[in-house]
C-alpha cells in the first residue's frame, strides 16, 4: 500500500519524520484500534520552503535503513498569487523490507519478425480473439510498434515509467510479463503493475494522474476486451494510454497501426526474471531496474474519496429504509467494489454480487454467459434481483427489491444504473448526473463544459442549454473527450513535446467537466477514462442529498428520472445491435446509405420530414483535427433520429448499430416503454437501409 505525505512548513520536520516512520513501520493495535500494517511507497511533496523538510526526511529514513529513496523528482507546479509557479519535489520513498532485490539478465534480443495484417486499432485499442493474441509474435509486434511510435515522437520510453495491467481475463498475466521484458528492453527503468495483474481501465487511468504524486508515467498498456466474453476460446485485447491518463488519440493509434505493417524485429530481455506479480512488493533487479507490485484500488479510490463526500453516502447506506446491491460481472471490479461498498461505505458484504474476478467471467455457463456487460440483456442477475425484466418493465410486486442496483463491464468502465424495479437508461443517467452535479463536491461551482458521443441522445443537451455551458457532440469512443477535459491546462512538469503532450495552453478551459456515451459510459475529468464507480457514486451522491432526512420516506431513483422527464422532457432512446454480421453486406450497407444523404434530405419518409442526413464528421474544437466517417445520422423535424453505425469493438466480422431516438415535451406522455416508441423508427430504419435484405438479419441479437 502507499500513501502521500503532503509537506507544509506550518507543522514541524519532526512532526512529518515521525509520521513517515510510522507509516513504513506500521503500528501495533492498541485498545479498540486495529493494527495498521506497514506500507510499501511513501511519497513525500512538497512545494517552496517545504522541500528541504522532504530531503531531510528521506536523507534520514535512508540512513536508519528503514527506506530507500527510489526517486527525487521535480517539476514547476501553479499556485495562486503573484508566483504564479512554484518549484514541487516528490520524495518517493520504497520500504526497505518490501524491497526485493532480484538478479536477472538486462540483455536485450532483437527478435526478428514480420508485419501481421489487421493490427488496427479500434475504438478502444486492438481486441481479437485470444489464440490470435497467443500466436507467434501477436502481442509482441503490437508493443513493438507502439513503442517505436512513441520514441519517433520523444515520448521518454527510456528511463521511464511504464503502468501495466489488464481486467484478469485469459491470458493477461502471461501478456504482462512479456510486456514487461519488452519494455525493459526497449529502455523503460520504472513498471507499476497492479496486483493479480489487475487494474480496470478508469484506475490505470488514475495511477497515471496520481500516484507518487502524480504524472510520473510516460503510459499505459491495459490489457483488456472491455465486456467482450474472455477466455481461450474468446477475446482479448490491449490498448495504449498516454501520459495524460487517456486512451491514446487516433494520431497516436494510427502511427501505431503503420508501425505494425513494416515491423522486422522487436526488443526483449529473454533473461529478465518472470515477476511475482501476486506479492505487492518492490522488486529491483540487476540494480537498474525496478517493478513495484501494488493494491489496484489504492489509487483510484483514493481519488473517488476526494471527488465525492463518502460520508454523506455512508449515511445513506446505513438508512434502514434503503439497500443497494452491486455486480462486479466477475470482472476487474471485484476489489474495487469491496474496498469502496465495504470496507470504505460499512456496507454489508451482501451488496456484493460476482465480485470474485474470473478470466472467463464465469464463462458460458453463468447467466451472463461471460458477457461482463452491464445492460439489460447481460447483467441478467442483477437485473432479475431488482425487480424488473430485460425490457426495463416492471416484475412482480417489488417486495425485498432493493432501492439501488448497478453493475460495471469486463475493465470496470461502464456502468448500469437501476432502482428498485426501475432502468435508467445511460443517456438519462448522463442528463441527470448533469442536472444534479452541484451535489458532488468537486463539482460545487458547477460545469464548465460537458459532452456527449454523437449518437447519445439529446438529453443532455437539454441540461447543458439549461445551465448556459457549452455541450459538444463527439465520434464514438471515449479518445475523443480527452482534448476537451485537457484544453486549457498548462500541464507543467511535462517538457516533452509530444504525441498528446501538447498541452492546450491557450484554449478555453471547460473544467469541471462530465461526458459520457449511450453504451454505459459516464465520467468526468478526474481521470481520462469512464469510470464505473465514479457514476455509481455520482448516483449515490445525488440520492444522499436528495434525502437529508432519514424521517421522511426515501426519494427513489425511480422518481429522480421522473421529475428530470417533467423539466426536460423524455428523449425516448434505444439501441439494436446486429451482430455477428459479415462485413461484406455490412460495408455495402454503411456505403448505400452515405450516398442515399444526398437526396434524402427534404422528403417525406412515413409521414415524417427529413432535415438533415449526413456522414457525421467531427472538427475537435482544441486541436482542431478531423475525424471524417463517424456515423450515418438521419434527423426529423420532429427532432426524431436514427443513426448507424458499425462497432469498432468488435473482434471478428461486423456489429451493426442502430440508434433510434424520439423526444417527447414535458407535457407528452412521458411514462410509455421505450421500446415500443421507437419501434416506428426502427421499421423506418431497416426500410432505409435495406438491412435485412443485405445481411439476411430481421431481428437484432442485443436491445439496449
Ligand atoms: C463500443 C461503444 C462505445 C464505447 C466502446 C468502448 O464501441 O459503442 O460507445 O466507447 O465500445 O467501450 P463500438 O465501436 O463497438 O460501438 V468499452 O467499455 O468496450 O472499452
Ligand atoms: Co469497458
Amino acid at each position: 500500500m502507499a500513501v502521500e505525505l503532503r509537506l507544509t512548513t506550518s507543522k514541524p520536520a519532526s512532526f512529518y519524520l515521525r509520521a513517515a516512520r510510522s507509516f513504513l513501520e506500521g503500528v501495533p493495535a492498541k485498545d479498540d484500534k486495529p493494527a495498521k500494517p506497514p506500507l510499501d511507497t511513501v511519497t513525500l511533496t512538497a512545494l517552496g520552503n517545504a522541500i528541504s523538510v522532504a530531503c531531510f526526511i528521506g536523507g534520514t529514513l535512508e540512513k536508519e535503513r528503514l527506506a530507500t529513496i527510489a526517486a527525487v523528482r521535480t517539476k514547476w507546479t501553479p499556485v495562486a498569487g503573484p508566483m504564479k509557479h512554484t518549484p514541487n519535489v516528490t520524495v518517493v520513498l520504497k520500504r526497505k523490507e518490501a524491497e526485493k532485490l532480484m538478479s536477472g539478465s538486462l540483455a536485450v534480443t532483437n527478435e526478428s519478425t514480420d508485419p501481421i495484417a489487421g493490427q488496427k486499432p479500434g475504438t478502444s485499442g486492438l481486441r481479437k480473439k485470444t489464440k490470435e493474441f497467443m500466436g507467434k509474435n501477436y502481442l509482441e509486434n503490437f508493443v513493438q510498434s507502439t513503442f517505436d511510435a512513441l520514441k519517433a515522437t520523444n515520448v521518454p520510453v527510456e528511463g521511464g515509467t511504464l503502468v501495466v495491467g489488464g481486467d484478469g481475463r485469459y491470458y493477461n498475466k502471461d501478456a504482462i510479463q512479456i510486456i514487461t521484458k519488452m519494455a525493459v528492453a526497449n529502455g523503460v527503468k520504472t513498471i507499476w503493475i497492479g496486483k493479480d495483474g489487475l487494474l480496470s481501465t478508469p484506475a490505470a487511468s488514475a495511477v497515471i494522474r496520481t500516484r507518487e504524486g502524480g504524472f510520473v508515467p510516460f503510459g499505459a498498456f491495459i490489457l483488456s476486451a472491455s465486456h467482450n466474453p474472455g477466455g481461450l476460446d474468446e477475446d482479448f485485447g490491449i490498448k495504449f494510454n498516454c501520459e495524460n491518463g487517456g486512451p491514446a488519440p487516433e494520431k497516436v493509434t494510427n502511427m501505431i497501426f503503420e508501425n505494425t505493417k513494416t515491423i522486422k524485429e522487436y526488443k526483449i530481455c529473454k533473461g529478465f526474471p518472470t515477476m511475482d506479480i501476486g506479492t505487492s512488493g518492490t522488486y529491483v533487479v540487476d540494480g537498474k531496474i525496478r517493478v513495484d507490485v501494488f493494491d489496484c484500488a489504492e489509487d483510484h479510490v483514493g481519488l473517488l474519496m476526494k471527488v465525492f463526500d463518502f460520508d454523506s453516502i455512508k449515511k445513506l447506506i446505513a438508512r434502514k429504509d434503503f439497500s443497494m446491491v452491486y455486480d462486479s460481472m466477475n470482472g476487474v471490479q471485484g476489489p474495487y467494489a469491496r474496498r469502496v461498498f465495504v470496507e470504505e461505505l460499512g456496507a454489508p458484504e451482501s451488496v456484493l454480487m460476482n465480485a470474485v474476478p474470473k478470466e472467463d467471467f464465469g464463462g458460458k455457463n453463468s447467466p451472463s454467459h461471460g458477457h461482463a456487460d452491464p445492460n439489460l440483456t447481460y447483467a441478467v442477475e442483477l437485473v432479475q434481483k431488482m425487480g424488473t425484466n430485460k425490457t426495463g418493465e416492471k416484475v412482480g410486486s417489488g417486495e425485498g427489491v432493493p432501492d439501488f442496483g448497478a453493475a460495471a463491464d469486463g475493465d470496470a468502465d461502464r456502468n448500469m444504473i437501476l432502482g428498485k424495479q426501475w432502468f435508467v437508461s445511460p443517456s438519462d443517467s448522463l442528463a441527470i448526473i448533469a442536472a444534479n452535479i452541484s451535489c458532488i463536491p468537486f463539482f460545487k461551482e458547477g460545469l464548465k463544459g460537458c459532452a456527449r458521443s454523437m449518437p447519445t441522445s439529446g438529453a443532455l443537451d437539454l441540461v447543458a442549454k439549461k445551465k448556459k455551458i457549452p455541450c459538444f457532440v463527439t465520434p464514438t469512443g471515449w479518445k475523443f473527450f480527452g482534448n476537451l477535459m485537457d484544453s486549457g491546462d498548462e500541464k507543467l512538469g511535462f517538457t516533452s513535446e509530444h504525441l498528446h503532450g501538447k498541452y492546450f495552453p491557450e484554449t478555453e478551459n471547460y473544467t469541471p467537466f462530465l461526458c459520457g456515451e449511450e453504451s454505459f459510459g459516464t465520467g468526468a475529468n478526474h481521470v481520462r477514462e469512464k469510470d464505473g464507480m465514479w457514476a455509481v457514486l455520482a448516483w449515490l451522491q445525488i440520492l444522499a442529498s436528495k434525502n437529508p432526512d432519514e424521517s421522511k420516506p426515501l426519494v427513489t431513483v425511480e422518481q429522480i428520472t421522473k421529475d428530470h422527464w417533467k423539466v426536460y422532457g423524455r428523449n425516448y432512446y434505444c439501441r439494436y445491435d446486429y451482430e455477428g454480421v459479415e462485413s461484406e453486406p455490412a460495408n455495402t450497407m454503411m456505403k448505400n446509405l452515405e450516398e442515399k444523404c444526398a437526396t434524402l434530405k427534404g422528403t417525406e419518409l412515413k409521414g415524417m420530414k427529413v432535415e438533415s442526413a449526413e456522414n457525421f464528421e467531427y472538427n475537435d474544437p482544441v486541436d482542431k483535427s478531423v475525424s471524417a466517417n463517424q456515423g450515418i445520422k438521419i434527423v426529423f423535424t420532429d427532432g426524431s433520429r436514427i443513426i448507424f453505425r458499425l462497432s469498432g469493438t468488435g473482434s471478428a466480422g461486423a456489429t451493426i448499430r442502430v440508434y433510434l431516438e424520439k423526444y417527447e415535451k414535458p407535457s407528452g406522455n412521458l411514462d410509455l416503454s421505450q421500446f415500443e416508441v421507437v419501434k416506428p423508427l426502427a421499421d423506418l430504419a431497416l426500410e432505409i437501409s435495406d438491412l435485412p435484405k443485405l445481411t439476411g438479419r430481421d431481428s437484432p441479437t442485443v436491445i439496449t
